[in-house]
C-alpha cells in the first residue's frame, strides 16, 4: 500500500523519565531530537507529508504515537492504552485523525490495547496479546477488523514486549522475523527474511513506499532487505531504544 500521511510528535524533556525496561542508560534529550528530526527527514525523503505535532510534557512516552490509534485506508480506530500513564495521549491522537478520517472505532475498556501490537499484511491484521494488550482488547479489534472484510489473528505473545518488536511486513509476502516468530505457524506462508538474536533490534522496521527504513549498525539486516529488492535508509535509534521505542513506535503512516 501507498501511505500519504504520517502523524509524529516531537518528543518532550519529559521523554527522559518515561517508562522503559530497557538498562541502556537515561537517554540525552539534545540527541535523541537530531535523531528524531532525522527520522521525519527520511520520512519526508518517501513521499509522505508529515504532520508533527508539538512535545507534550505531561506525557513522557507521546512521541510514540503508535500506540494511540490503528489505521487503514478507510478507517481509525482509537485504542485504550495499557499503561496508564501513556492513556491519555489518545486525546490529542483522535484530533489530530480528525482531519484525515471520518469513520473512527474505539477499543473500550476493560478492553486495552497499544498499536505497537498490531501488524497489517495487506488484507491480514495480526494481534499481540502483550503486558500492555489483552485479551479483551484483541478480541474488540478482531471483531472491528473482520466487520470490516480483514482477516484478524490473535497472537500471545511470550517475550516480546510488542508484536512489532520482533516483526515486519515488507510487502510483496515478504515478512521480517525475530525470536519467537521465526517458526510460529500464523507467518507460515510468507516468505521469511530471518533475522539473528543478535540482531534482533532491527526487526523493528518500517516500509514506507519505495523504501524500507531500518535502525543504524546491522549490516546482516541491511543486506538481506537490499537483497529482497528494497531500498534502505539507516537511521540512529540510540536514544528511542533507551526507551523501549524503534521505528515504527514513532509514526503513524497511512
Ligand atoms: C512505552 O513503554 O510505552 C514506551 N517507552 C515505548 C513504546 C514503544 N512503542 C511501540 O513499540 N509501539
Amino acid at each position: 500500500s501507498i501511505f500519504k500521511n504520517v502523524i509524529a510528535k516531537t518528543p518532550g524533556k519529559s521523554y527522559v523519565g518515561g517508562l522503559t525496561t530497557s538498562d541502556l542508560g537515561t537517554p540525552d534529550y539534545d540527541k535523541l531530537l537530531v535523531q528524531h528530526e532525522a527520522y521525519v527527514e527520511a520520512l519526508k525523503k518517501c513521499g509522505v507529508e508529515v504532520t508533527l505535532l508539538s512535545p507534550s510534557e505531561e506525557f513522557p512516552d507521546s512521541t510514540f504515537v503508535e500506540d494511540a490509534a490503528v489505521l487503514t485506508s478507510e478507517f481509525a480506530v482509537i485504542t485504550n492504552p495499557g499503561a496508564e500513564s501513556r492513556n491519555g495521549e489518545i486525546v490529542e491522537i483522535e484530533s489530530a485523525l480528525k482531519d484525515f478520517y471520518e469513520k473512527f472505532y474505539y477499543i473500550k475498556a476493560p478492553g486495552t490495547l497499544d498499536g505497537g501490537d498490531i501488524l497489517q499484511a495487506d488484507n491480514s491484521f495480526y494481534i499481540g496479546i502483550s503486558e500492555r494488550t489483552n485479551e479483551e482488547g484483541a478480541r474488540q479489534l478482531k471483531e472491528i477488523l473482520e466487520g470490516e472484510g480483514f482477516e484478524a489473528t490473535i497472537i500471545p505473545l511470550k517475550k516480546f514486549f510488542h508484536l512489532k518488536t520482533g516483526i515486519a511486513y515488507l510487502g510483496n509476502n515478504k515478512m521480517v522475523v525475530a525470536g519467537e516468530f521465526l517458526d510460529h505457524p500464523a507467518f507460515d506462508s510468507y516468505e521469511k527474511i530471518v533475522i539473528s538474536a543478535e540482531d534482533e533490534y532491527s526487526a523493528n522496521c518500517i516500509r514506507v513506499n519505495d523504501y524500507v527504513i531500518i535502525p543504524k549498525g546491522y549490516e546482516e539486516t541491511k543486506r538481506q532487505i537490499n537483497e529482497a529488492g528494497y531500498e534502505t535508509i539507516e537511521l540512529d535509534m540510540s536514544e528511542v531504544r533507551k526507551q523501549d521505542g524503534g521505528l515504527s513506535c514513532l509514526s503513524l503512516r497511512f
